[in-house]
Parts: structure tokens; sequence; C-alpha cells
């Protein structure tokens, strides 16, 4: 990881846990993602890591809504369409992995049970397999979703037993600062990278830090070789005081940060290669969604 050319910078611009009355600037529509995610791009970001909303702008796992959605982010933009498999504390995990029905390329896929503020964000061990395995037989890769720890020992353990993931890369991303989970700290972000060595060469992390966390997560990321996400998902001040004010905000100061570092982002055919996720090339994409019904 040390020898990294390159920063992955991911957007995850809307979450499931704010709500549009007390955050105006969350993209919750159709047209308020796909023109984030084309901002977003332009300024560096090369994978979006998408929870969607329904009419009323709460969070759903709509399986048209998260088809459309797929489908219009990939004519759209040359982004990674990631997929959240995790949705919010309260979907079930029968929705949860219908997920994979939308067709996207990456998915998340969190590796163990947290309690999630006054919540608790639930993944036995068997869904984590359906999970793994769906994903590897339906050729979408996976992001491990990194809350605590011991869910990196987790990993190895399924690594183990059901094998590499689809394209044959393991990605995991710490989410960091979570009341209920582990801190976002320098020390937490080291502890990770050194647990991460016990995976499969050529692992690769990137991390996020919820709340006031995001800036020492980012610099600690940077600094041990990993990649960064950024987003409204996880992060609603920019500084002392200020709200912010769009995804676009925080892509940019991402990618000052990763420019400073002298690990400029990747571009999204660049992060393709890293991760084995194949070529967004029109000719290559599926047939879904907007694409079919024309
Ligand atoms: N909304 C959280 C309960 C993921 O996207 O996979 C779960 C989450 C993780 O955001
Ligand atoms: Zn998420």
């Amino acid at each position: 990881m040390r020898g990294m050319t390159g920063t992955l910078i991911t957007v995850a611009p809307t979450g499931a846990e704010s709500s549009k009355a007390d955050v105006p600037a969350l993209p919750v529509t159709l047209d308020e993602l796909v023109a984030t995610a084309k901002e977003c791009e332009a300024l560096g970001a090369s994978i979006i890591h998408v929870h969607i909303r329904d009419a009323d702008a709460r969070p759903t796992l709509d399986q048209g809504r998260l088809r459309a959605t797929v489908a219009a982010l990939r004519e759209s933009t040359g982004l990674i369409v990631q997929l959240s498999s995790g949705g919010a504390v309260t979907d079930p995990e029968s929705d949860r992995l219908a997920v994979l029905d939308a067709g996207p390329e990456m998915a998340s896929c969190t590796m163990g049970t947290v309690n999630f503020g006054d919540d608790v964000f639930l993944n036995r061990w068997e869904f984590i397999v359906d999970l793994h395995t769906r994903m590897q037989e339906r050729g979408i890769v996976p992001e491990y979703e990194i809350f605590d720890l011991g869910q990196l020992t987790t990993l190895q353990r399924l690594l183990g037993k059901y094998g590499l993931p689809f394209g044959g890369h393991v990605h995991v991303d710490l989410v960091m600062g979570v009341p209920g989970g582990m801190p976002g700290t320098t020390a937490a972000v080291a502890a990770c990278e050194q647990a991460i060595r016990d995976l499969p060469e050529g692992t690769t992390f990137s991390a996020t830090g919820v709340g006031r966390s995001t800036l020492p997560v980012m610099l600690a990321s940077l600094s041990a070789g990993g990649h960064l996400r950024v987003g409204m998902e996880d992060t609603l001040t920019y500084a002392k005081g200020r709200p912010v004010e769009s995804n676009m905000q925080l892509v940019a100061r991402a990618v000052g940060f990763a420019q400073l570092a002298q690990r400029p982002p990747y571009t999204p055919a660049q992060a393709r290669e890293l991760l084995g996720v194949p070529s967004n090339h029109p000719d290559r994409r599926p047939e879904t969604g907007l694409k079919a019904a024309r």
C-alpha cells in the first residue's frame, strides 16, 4: 500500500440517516444525485457510494428506483457505481440482499454487527456469507465496510472459507467515528493498517471519519497509504460553525489533501483497473433501466 501513486476518492453523498428537512443540501432525488455525481467526478471522485430516497425523501431500497439509479449514473458518468447493501438500520436482510439484483458494479458488504448510535446495525455471519457469495456469482465487486478492528479478522475468516471476491482484489473501507464503533483517530487507522497486512497481498483500503473525525482520518489514511471516502453521508459540518454546503465542497477538500500528499486522484478508469471492476464502456454496460427503456 505504501507504493500508491494515486488516491481513490469515493463520494458518499446521501446516506440513510439525515433528513432533507434538516439538511436541505442533501441530494435525494435522482436528478440531484446525478448532478452531484457529475460534479464530483469532474473534481476527482472515482467511486460513488449510493443510498437512495423515495418520493418523500425517506430512505428506500425500492428495486425499480435502485435500477433506474444505477442506469442513470452509468449513463451520465464514468464513476464506479457502488450500491449500499447496508441501507438503513431498519431494512430487513431480504431487501438488503435484493440490492444486488439492481446490477451495481460494486456493493458494500459490512463485516459485522455494530452499535450505531442508539440503534444496532445488524450483520450476522450467515448474512455476510450470503452477500459475499452472491456478489462472487454475479460479478459484483465488494467493498468490505469495517466499523471496528475485529471486523478485519471476520473478513480474513470470510476470505479463507469462501475465497476471494469477484475480480480477485480485496478493498476495504474503514468507517470510523460511528458511536458504537472504532474511533476516528490516527491510532485506530494505524491499527487497522497493521491488521490489513494479514489480508491478501495487495489489499487496499479507504477510510472515512464520521463527523469531526473526518480531518484526522483523512490525513492519517493518506499517510498510511490509504484512500479517501468523503460525503454528506458521513460529514455535515465543514468546520466549526460552518455546515457543509455540498458534497462537491467535501470532494474538493479531499482532492486538495490528496494532491498535497503527491497522490493525485485516480480517474475512474484507473480506479477500475486497481479494484478489478470491469470497464464502463457503453458496449459493456448491462441492459438496465433507462437504457433498456429507450
Ligand atoms: N446506513 C448504515 C446503517 C453501508 O452503506 O453499507 C449502514 C451503512 C453501511 O451506511
Ligand atoms: Zn452507506
